[in-house]
Parts: C-alpha cells; sequence; structure tokens
C-alpha cells in the first residue's frame, strides 16, 4: 500500500475519501496529467504542470495551489513510495456539491496524485505496434487534457478486441491523433505532425520528439495528413508519455514502410534517450 496526494497532503492510499457527489465522478468535469519517472526523477514536471494549469483555466477552475507548491508535493509523493520507473497520476475536479449542471456558488476543488511502478515498454520501441484506423468521435476541445474519457475509452477498446495497440483516429478522413497519443509519420525526410490546435492535445512528448527531429536534421511539417497520405508514409509513430517514442508497423489490413521500425524512428528513439536521466540504462 502506498501513499497518494490528497489536496495539499501526503496520506495512505486508502486514507483518501472521495464524496459520491464529487464532479469528477457525476459530470467528468475535471482536467488530469499522466507525468513520467524514471529512476526517481521526474521528467518534464514543468512542462506538465503547466498544462495541467493551462487546462484547468480552460474549464474555469482555479486550482487553489501554485506551481511551485504542488511540484515539491509530487516529488515528495515519488520519494515517499519510493517510486523508480513508472508514473505519477494527477488529477483535479471542481468539487463536491449537490448535482447541478452549472458550476456551484460554493466548490473547494479536489486534487488527487498517485504513483505506479512500470516499466519502460522496450519491446514495444524496438518491435512497433499495430493499430487501427478509427472515426474521432470526440468533441471539439481536444487540447484540454479532460477527466471526460468515453470517446478514447470506446476507441481504445475497440481496438484492443482488434488487437491493436492504438486506434488512430481522423475527422472526415483527416488524422487528428491517436485515442491516448500523438500520431506523426515520415517520407522523404519530412515529418508531419498535426498542429496544436484545438483538435488534439499538445503532447509534452510531441514536443520533446520534435526537438529531437530539429536537433538531428529531420525537417518538422505541422501540417495535417490524411488517411490516403498515410498510406504513403515510410515510418508512422505514435508518441504519448508512457508510450514515448513507438513505431506503428501494421495499420490494419497494410504494413507500413517495410514492416519493422523505420530508420529516423530508430534516430529518434536514441535521441530522445538522450534527454531522459542517464541512471535508467544502470
Ligand atoms: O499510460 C498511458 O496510457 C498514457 S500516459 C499519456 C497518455 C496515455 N496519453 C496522452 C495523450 C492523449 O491522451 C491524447 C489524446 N493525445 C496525446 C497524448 C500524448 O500526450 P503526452 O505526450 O503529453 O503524454
Amino acid at each position: 500500500m502506498g501513499y497518494s496526494l490528497w489536496n495539499d497532503r501526503l496520506v495512505l492510499d486508502e486514507k483518501v475519501i472521495i464524496d459520491s457527489q464529487d464532479r469528477g465522478y457525476q459530470f467528468g468535469d475535471g482536467v488530469y496529467e499522466v507525468i513520467k519517472v524514471y529512476d526517481g526523477e521526474v521528467f518534464t514536471l514543468n512542462e506538465h504542470l503547466d498544462r495541467f494549469y493551462v487546462s484547468a483555466e480552460k474549464i474555469k477552475l482555479a486550482i487553489p495551489y501554485r506551481k511551485d507548491m504542488l511540484m515539491q508535493l509530487l516529488r515528495d509523493l515519488v520519494q515517499k513510495n519510493k517510486l523508480a520507473t513508472g508514473h505519477i497520476y494527477l488529477q483535479i475536479t471542481r468539487g463536491t456539491s449537490p448535482r447541478q449542471h452549472h458550476f456551484p456558488e460554493k466548490c473547494t476543488p479536489v486534487l488527487i496524485a498517485n504513483v505506479k511502478e512500470n516499466p519502460r515498454p522496450l519491446a514495444n520501441f524496438e518491435n512497433g505496434v499495430k493499430a487501427t484506423v478509427l472515426e474521432d468521435i470526440r468533441w471539439l476541445r481536444c487540447d484540454i487534457k479532460t477527466l471526460n474519457l468515453l470517446g478514447p475509452v470506446l476507441a481504445k477498446q475497440e481496438a484492443y478486441e482488434k488487437g491493436c495497440y492504438e486506434a488512430i483516429l481522423h475527422r472526415d478522413g483527416v488524422v487528428t491523433e491517436g485515442a491516448s497519443s500523438n500520431v506523426h509519420a515520415i517520407l522523404d525526410g519530412v515529418l508531419y505532425t498535426h498542429p496544436a490546435n484545438n483538435m488534439i492535445l499538445n503532447g509534452i512528448t510531441r514536443n520533446v520528439m520534435l526537438t529531437c527531429a530539429k536537433e538531428m536534421g529531420l525537417l518538422v511539417k505541422e501540417q495535417a495528413f490524411t488517411l490516403e497520405q498515410l498510406k504513403t508514409m515510410t515510418e508512422v509513430i505514435i508518441t504519448s508519455t508512457t508510450s514515448e517514442i513507438t513505431p506503428v508497423i501494421e495499420i490494419d489490413d497494410y504494413v507500413v514502410g517495410t514492416g519493422k521500425p523505420g530508420e529516423w524512428t530508430r534516430k529518434l528513439q536514441k535521441q530522445f534517450n538522450t534527454k531522459i536521466p542517464v541512471a535508467i540504462y544502470k
């Protein structure tokens, strides 16, 4: 049994009590983050917390803690749990009040964070994964990391039933992102990725990878691509906090490129590895 962060206190997991009238429970009225920890070190914490505050602001939820305080509490949480490699789950809801749709007059946000030991999925990095294409049925504010996850949950279930790791989503034939990842594709030395607008989550891993690409001389075009164009791409990649840089080698009934992770993808993975704590290689 480990420790959770409950508002501004570290408590044993079983001491956390969530009210059945919590608006997160009833409406999904809140936002969250998943943050990677490598060998006890929290990765891109600042970027994740910036996005956390921005997501909260976009749903008019004022987080009652300063960023530096939250940062310290999350580091304490990792230490207290003796977490080596895994991730932090952090969420905040608008709080508890008798059920009504509009915001209650008095409502104190409820913050929770916990950790999970979770090894890096190295076999996926090495071998690649399969994906299936599905329609993007989510709302139009995918830039907000909201607790409302029914769209991705349904997509992931369908992917899972088809033996796929991820669902690549499209709107009217234009690829947006994965159910829980960003999607990128490479052709002739150019990496294409959907612009960071309201149709996708502006992934922290996406941004780290784009930095890697620029450092390596791989041209980046933040330009959406269609399903038809996707079929012509020689390398397809998904990125997320836990999936890092994962090659996609099959999409439904066709093989991507040679059917093996491509050269650029390998280079991006190597460059990404230089950014994470070195002690992970011990
Ligand atoms: O462990 C998991 O399954 C995780 S950890 C992060 C995600 C999944 N997904 C984040 C995400 C997302 O949900 C959507 C819709 N688009 C992009 C991403 C990637 O965001 P970052 O790189 O910030 O994790």
